[in-house]
């Protein structure tokens, strides 16, 4: 009965929970029935009820994915996914976590894993609410906090780009890795954001390798206008969009560590960490190392 001794302390964990200690504040899975995801399908939140939405056209529901076709949103209808304004500014910390592949280099260049802010267009606030230029202004991003898939269209190269310039004058900060993409394969991505009222530091993971460590960014998450809050679409419009497939989408209004990072990768893209509460009182070190452990038996 060897399996037994390890199932029961995660149960422990697992009801080992504080109340008001929840830092998991939204949660995209897109397990929507399999079949073409047409504009306007929903995808729905099961954590903070802030449904996406499907915006253009070409993309499908996988059964556990929502798999974007790639392409051009601009001139074309490339679909991409459109979360509620407002996911961001709200916190001063956030962790955005999420399981996804690469498609393809089909996107084109400069296509985002996420972009969150607005674009030009002013006096209509920087929000663009479908395919082309609804605002009908410039197509240049002025605030937005974007993880690329390439930069320029090179797949083993990224980004992490932080702009506030709506208003103008804030700046941007850029944190570039070169990580090689294998299309089609799933992975793990972890961007933290720990704001302390002046400045934010930023550390990002890919398949648990600590890739950006302490960047740091002269703002904070409530300089940014975020009415673009976006899936595979960049602000800058004129970009490409993903050829990629997104397995699970999570916002967290807690800074992940590593071991935070490595336990959820253990967990996987359809289980949540317990609580963080959890962590506090026993560690999530030891957590991390009872999962590993429990996997490796
Ligand atoms: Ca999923
Ligand atoms: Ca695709
Ligand atoms: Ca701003
Ligand atoms: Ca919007």
């Amino acid at each position: 009965m060897k399996t037994h001794r390890h199932f029961l302390p995660l149960a422990l964990l697992a009801s080992t929970v504080l109340p008001g200690s929840s830092a998991l504040i939204h949660r995209w899975s897109f397990n929507e029935a399999a079949g073409s995801a047409a504009d306007g399908s929903a995808f729905v939140d099961s954590v903070g009820g802030a449904t996406g939405f499907v915006r253009g056209d070409g993309a499908n529901f996988t059964g556990t994915g929502l798999d974007l076709p790639g392409g051009d949103s601009f001139n074309g209808r490339a679909a991409y996914g459109d979360l509620p304004n407002n996911l961001l500014s709200v916190h001063s910390t956030v962790t955005l976590e999420g399981w996804v592949s690469v498609d393809s280099s089909g996107g084109g260049g400069w296509t985002r894993i996420f972009d969150i802010g607005s674009t030009q267009g002013d006096p209509a606030a920087g929000e663009i609410t479908g395919p082309g230029n609804t605002n009908g202004g410039g197509t240049d991003g002025r605030d937005y906090l974007m993880l690329s898939a390439s930069r320029g269209g090179n797949y083993n190269q990224q980004r992490i780009e932080w702009r506030n310039e709506d208003p103008g004058g804030g700046g941007v900060t850029t944190l570039d890795s070169n990580l090689n993409t294998t299309f089609g394969e799933i992975f793990h991505f972890a961007v933290s954001v720990e704001g302390d009222g002046t400045q934010s530091i930023i550390n990002y993971w890919r398949n648990g390798e600590h890739v950006t460590v302490d960047g740091v960014a002269p703002r904070t998450l409530g300089d940014i206008n975020d009415v673009n809050t976006w899936l595979g679409r960049s602000t800058w419009i004129n970009d490409g969009t993903l050829d990629g497939t997104f397995e699970e989408f999570r916002i967290w209004d807690n800074a992940a560590d590593q071991s935070f990072v490595d336990a959820s990768i253990a967990l996987g893209a359809d289980s949540v960490i317990p609580e963080p509460a959890v962590f506090s009182l026993l560690g999530l070190t030891g957590f991390a190392f009872l999962l590993r452990r429990r996997r490796s038996q």
